[in-house]
């Protein structure tokens, strides 16, 4: 597998603009020093998400950060993305582990230990854990204590990201807590200006939880 840094994981969401807007947003987070990109695309047919996946990886190439793809391997192969996400309705990672190999970054959602030591041992390369905050974001989620991050970093070997209505305001509760980065929608995607947000967010994400 490459190396990959999730500190700064931005995903995308392409339902509140036009295409073209939607791709100078991820060109200005990119910009702004995200360190890795995830296309979570939920209505789009398959021809589209794969269409729409090859312009997002594109611009991903270019400023050599990668690109996971959201529930979808067949999607993420299709484009040569460098990963997969998977929820609990998703592939199981050991089945996307068998199709992808061992070079693809696989991601897995975890909101509890016994979850997250399940992906962990089937061989998932990070986790996900959240909502930590309510989320304006469409996703089919509950709310994950700061407390249960904390337990889950404890028990698993791999990269551990909160997510879930995180922002420069607020990531502060993560402090103390060993993540290895955040995930955010909103934050980047609808600021007024994603690049600057971006910047600001990975320089107080730095202060505050890799400080
Ligand atoms: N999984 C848990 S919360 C969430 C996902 C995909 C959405 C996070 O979006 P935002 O806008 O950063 O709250
Ligand atoms: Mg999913």
């Amino acid at each position: 597998m490459k190396p990959f840094d999730t500190s700064m994981y931005f995903i995308t969401d392409s339902t509140a603009c036009g295409e073209d807007e939607f791709l100078r947003r991820v060109d200005a987070a990119l910009q702004g020093g995200v360190s890795i990109v995830q296309i979570r695309e939920k209505n789009k047919s398959t021809r589209a998400y794969i269409a729409l996946a090859e312009k997002v990886h594109a611009l991903t190439r270019r400023y050599r950060v990668p690109l996971i793809v959201d529930d979808r391997v067949d999607v993420a192969l299709a484009v040569d993305a460098e990963g997969v996400h998977l929820g609990a309705e998703d592939m199981t990672v050991a089945a996307a582990r068998r199709i992808l190999g061992d070079e693809k970054i696989i991601g897995a959602t975890a909101k509890t230990v016994p979850w997250a030591r399940d992906a962990a041992a089937q061989g998932a390369d990070y986790l996900g854990v959240g909502a930590i905050y309510p989320t304006t974001t469409k996703v089919k989620t509950v709310l994950t204590s700061v407390e249960t991050l904390r337990e889950i970093c404890m028990a698993v070997d791999i990269p551990v990201n909160a997510i879930g209505g995180l922002n420069r305001q607020n990531i502060d509760v993560l402090a103390g807590i060993p993540i290895a980065g955040i995930c955010v929608v909103s934050a980047i995607m609808k600021a007024e200006d994603p690049k600057t947000a971006a910047e600001e967010l990975r320089a107080r994400a730095k202060e505050v939880l890799f400080g």
